[in-house]
């Protein structure tokens, strides 16, 4: 996919690869990612956490945060322990949210879950096994960033993995199932939290190894929020309209629970274009950054046109 960007009148159109660029960038966390869990005693816990951590999935989450970092002036290696981290802790969701107390799923990213191999005990330690070594991983490798910018990234994670962040949208989107009246507004919070917070720290977690401005956090913070009610949008829709194959995990989950969802809500055309809205909306954020903002933006639309 060969992407043709508009960056505005001062600059030339730009051509970016994305296709290429995600490939490459996918590998580079796969070596990082396979390299930052060896299989030590008690063999059980690392193999577990390896199983789901090393089971594919378009690796989005590193790769913002690593796309961000050089947008702000970073390498890629400044941010590679974060980039890894919170795929962990990416990961850890999943494993938890797919356990019997919660979603209750056989699949994910096109393998049985992980408590359907390992077991709802293991699954369960696996989890709080990834949570807590990104933390460690975060301030044990992180190399060339000042220790003031590591501690931040450190609270930025943390703030977005927890009650107020992943834990809290998770949290009322358990209370809000089998509940038909489920505001748009509550929705929103679901899903700002439950997805859309990891993302922003993806995002504005680069930037802040970079030792960015709280200008340019601001500028990317807005913009990850925005992705982020996107890929959520985008999500409902792909559980209506992708097969099991193309999700890697069971489609039609939300109509079959009775789930209010953006496009029980809205339609999946109004849906489609509420996304697009949210897109440029974030693209029209980075504006400032020109050309070095092109990852960034092909992420964006990416997001919109993805199929799984
Ligand atoms: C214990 C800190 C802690 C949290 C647990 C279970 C839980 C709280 C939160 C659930 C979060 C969750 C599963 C959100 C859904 C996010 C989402 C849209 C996942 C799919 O992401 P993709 O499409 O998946 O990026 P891949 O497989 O490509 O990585």
């Amino acid at each position: 996919m060969v992407l043709a960007t508009e960056m505005g009148s001062s600059q030339p159109e730009s051509s970016f690869d994305l296709s290429t660029y995600l490939a490459k960038r996918k590998e580079a966390i796969e070596v990082a990612l396979d390299s930052a869990v060896p299989v030590i005693y008690p063999e059980k816990i690392y193999e577990a956490m390896r199983y789901s951590l090393l089971a594919g999935g378009k690796r989005l989450r590193p790769i913002l945060c690593l796309a961000s970092c050089e947008l702000a002036g970073g390498t890629t290696s400044m941010a590679m322990p974060t980039a890894c981290a919170l795929e962990m802790i990416h990961t850890m969701s999943l494993i938890h949210d797919d356990l019997p107390a919660m979603d209750n799923d056989d699949y994910r990213r096109g393998k049985l879950t992980n408590h359907k191999v390992y077991g709802e005990d293991i699954a369960i330690l696996a989890g709080d096994a990834l949570l807590t070594y990104a933390f460690e991983f975060i301030a044990t490798k992180t190399e060339n960033v000042p220790p003031q910018q590591v501690l931040q990234t450190i609270a930025h994670v943390g703030r977005a993995a927890g009650a107020g962040g992943l834990i809290g949208g998770q949290v009322v989107d358990v209370e809000s199932e089998g509940k038909t009246d489920v505001s748009l507004e509550t929705l929103n919070y679901i899903h700002a939290h439950k997805t859309g917070a990891l993302l922003e720290a993806c995002v504005v977690c680069g930037a802040i190894l970079a030792s960015a401005s709280e200008a340019d956090l601001q500028r990317l913070s807005r913009f990850a929020k925005n992705i982020g009610l996107a890929f959520q949008i985008i999500d409902d829709i792909l559980d209506i309209t992708a097969t099991q194959e193309e999700l890697g995990k069971t489609a039609g989950k939300d109509v079959q629970a009775g789930k209010v969802t953006y496009p029980s809500l809205w339609g999946i055309e109004e849906s489609r274009r509420q996304a697009s809205q949210l897109v440029a909306e974030a693209k029209a954020q980075l504006a400032v950054f020109g050309s070095k903002a092109l990852p960034l933006l092909a992420i964006a639309d990416f997001i919109t046109s993805r199929s799984n």
